[in-house]
C-alpha cells in the first residue's frame, strides 16, 4: 500500500505528527494557508517564530503546534514562480525534501503538506504537484520510519492534479 495519499481538507485540522506550513521567509505569518495555521495555533506559535529569525527559501524550521491537533508545524518559504528560470523548481523539491528531514530528526512519523507555492507565489501546479510526489516518495524510498505523508488539497482542482502526480508514480 502506497505511504502517500492525496486528500481534500483544511490542514489545520489534522491530527498528525506533523504539519508544514507554507510560509514566508519572515515566518512571521501572512495569507492563505500560513494566516490559517497561525490563526488556528493561536499566539504562542508566532511568539516561538520570532525566535527563529527566519528561514531561507527552500529550507526549513520546525517550532510546536500549541493549539493545533497538530505535534509539531515545520515551516518553509517556497519559490516564487518567475517563470522557472531562477531555479523555482530544485528550490521547491528542496522545500518537500527540508521538511522530511525535520520530521525524521523529530521523530514524527505521520506528515501533512499543503500544496506548497501553488497560491499566492503562482508556481504552476501541474509541476508543483509532480515535483512534490516525486521528491517525497524518493525520500520514503530510503526512510521508513516515515508512515505515511499526505498532500492536504484545499480544492478539488489542486486534489486533482495531486492525484494525477500521483498515478503517474505506477
Ligand atoms: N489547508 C490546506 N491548504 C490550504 C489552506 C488550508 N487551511 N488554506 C489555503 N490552502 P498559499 P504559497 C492552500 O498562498 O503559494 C502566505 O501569505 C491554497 O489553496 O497559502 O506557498 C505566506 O505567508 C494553495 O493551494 O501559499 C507567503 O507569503 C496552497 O495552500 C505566501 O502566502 C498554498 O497557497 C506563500 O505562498
Amino acid at each position: 500500500m502506497s505511504r502517500i495519499e492525496i486528500i481534500q481538507g483544511d490542514i489545520t485540522e489534522s491530527t498528525v505528527d506533523a504539519i508544514v506550513n507554507a510560509a514566508n521567509c519572515s515566518l512571521l505569518g501572512g495569507g492563505g494557508v500560513d494566516g490559517a495555521i497561525h490563526r488556528a495555533a493561536g499566539p504562542e506559535l508566532l511568539a516561538e517564530c520570532r525566535t527563529l529569525h527566519g528561514c531561507e527559501t527552500g529550507r526549513a524550521k520546525i517550532t510546536k503546534g500549541y493549539r493545533l491537533p497538530a505535534k509539531f508545524v515545520i515551516h518553509t518559504p517556497g519559490p516564487v514562480w518567475h517563470g522557472g528560470n531562477t531555479g523555482e523548481e530544485a528550490l521547491l523539491a528542496s522545500c518537500y525534501r527540508s521538511c522530511l528531514e525535520l520530521a525524521s530528526e523529530n521523530g514524527c512519523r505521520t506528515v501533512d503538506f499543503p500544496s506548497i507555492s501553488t497560491g499566492v507565489y503562482h508556481f504552476p501546479l501541474e509541476k508543483a504537484s509532480k515535483i512534490a510526489i516525486g521528491t517525497i516518495a524518493d525520500y520514503l524510498n530510503t526512510h521508513p520510519e516515515i508512515e505515511r505523508v499526505r498532500m492536504v488539497c484545499f480544492d478539488v482542482r489542486t486534489e486533482r492534479f495531486y492525484r494525477d502526480a500521483l498515478a503517474e508514480l505506477g
